[in-house]
């Protein structure tokens, strides 16, 4: 695939990539504890709050969030909007509202692309805030059915490409997995990555 960086493991043994000047790195847990400079959610278009890590996010933001969601009136799908991060505490300053794709097997590509685009525009935004770490959720593989081995490195090479270009304020992007499970399919895919 092209994309020059090396397999590592981090100090806890988690899995890890370097690409450029920049990390990408795996754990399991709750979003809302990233402890990154911004945390990406899994939202929906209209952007007003759901279940899944939209609902927890929201949970631990409070009800200011919504006030600063409101005024973008939606976001369309494989697109991404940027707010402050309400009640969740510092270092995260930042919440990205990104809507990634309902899939289905009939248009897979264009769900793969809106998957895509949906993490190439939640890292340009962090770049226009300064951020330099980022965490994201696996976006799109719970309600809204993505197959996760199939989204996997699709969000991995989006981070890895954003990455390899250099002179970005991004540093970390931390891919935060709900389930051993999901871990592993995103450890298989880094690992793969990595070897290419
Ligand atoms: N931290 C990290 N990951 C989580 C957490 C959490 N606290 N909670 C769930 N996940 P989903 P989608 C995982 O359904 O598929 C909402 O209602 C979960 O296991 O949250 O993009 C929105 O409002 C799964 O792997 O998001 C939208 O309407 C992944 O996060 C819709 O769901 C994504 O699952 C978006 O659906």
């Amino acid at each position: 695939m092209g994309i020059a960086c090396t397999f590592e493991r981090a100090e806890d043994g988690m899995p890890e990539i370097v690409v450029g000047a920049g990390r990408i790195r795996l754990v399991q847990g709750d979003i809302v504890q990233a402890k990154t400079d911004a945390i990406v959610n899994a939202a929906n278009a209209s952007l007003a709050g759901g279940g899944g890590v939209d609902g927890a996010i929201h949970r631990a933001a409070g009800p200011e969030l919504y006030e600063l969601t409101r005024p973008f009136g939606g976001c369309a799908t494989g697109s991404a909007v940027i707010t402050g991060a309400g009640r969740i505490p510092l270092p995260t300053r930042f919440i990205v509202h990104a809507v990634g794709p309902r899939y289905s097997t009939a248009r897979d590509a264009e769900c793969a692309a809106l998957l895509r685009s949906a993490h190439e525009v939640s890292l340009r935004l962090c770049e226009e805030k300064a951020v330099e770490s980022v965490a994201f959720p696996a976006i799109s593989t719970g309600v809204y059915g993505f197959p996760i081995a199939r989204a996997a490195p699709i969000a991995l090479q989006a981070a890895m490409e954003h990455l390899k270009a250099g002179e970005r304020s991004v540093k970390r992007v931390v891919f935060v997995l709900f389930t051993p499970a999901d871990l592993q399919v995103f450890s298989e895919a880094l690992a793969s990555l990595g070897q290419g």
